[in-house]
């Protein structure tokens, strides 16, 4: 809908407020259509008319997120954490050591921060993986609080 077409009359509608683009797009469509009925206003003249948009704010913020935490265990081997950091959080071989032995020595470390979705899904194919290999190695996804408690 967002091309020359979607146009609006300023005369009678001018007074009208546009809160959102589907408003602008249903009183568009609602114009032509009494055009039609009324005073036989082809669907060309209303096109040529123009829209006229509010000075609304708009506030855009920031999307929260997620850090993906992996959890030491006793049983999973040391290989195949560094294997699952290289295959789902994207890192080369010296770094995915480092992290593992991070966690492996402090209990707990961080693989990445993401948007909610994509930690989501990384946790679960983190965990599916490891149990498919009859491994406890557990895999969590948290709010990445140091980022907004400022
Ligand atoms: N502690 C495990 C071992 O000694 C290795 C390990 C590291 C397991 C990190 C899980 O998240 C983990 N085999």
């Amino acid at each position: 809908m967002l091309n020359s077409n979607f146009q609006w009359r300023t005369d009678s509608l001018a007074e009208e407020v546009v809160f959102s683009i589907e408003d602008a797009v249903y009183f568009k469509d609602f114009e032509a259509h009494e055009g039609d009925e009324d005073s036989g206003r082809s669907e060309s003249e209303e096109s040529r008319s123009t829209v006229v948009f509010p000075q609304t704010e708009v506030k855009v913020e920031k999307p929260r997120m997620y850090r993906v935490l992996l959890h030491n265990d006793d049983y999973t081997p040391m290989e195949f954490v560094v294997s699952i950091l290289e295959a789902y959080f994207d890192m080369e071989q010296r770094r995915a050591n480092q992290i593992m032995l991070d966690v492996h020595r402090r209990g707990v470390g961080v693989c990445g921060v993401y948007t909610k979705e994509v930690a989501e899904t990384k946790t679960v194919l983190v965990t599916e993986k490891a149990k498919m290999h009859q491994y406890p190695l557990k895999c969590t996804h948290e709010v990445d609080r140091d980022a907004y408690d400022v």
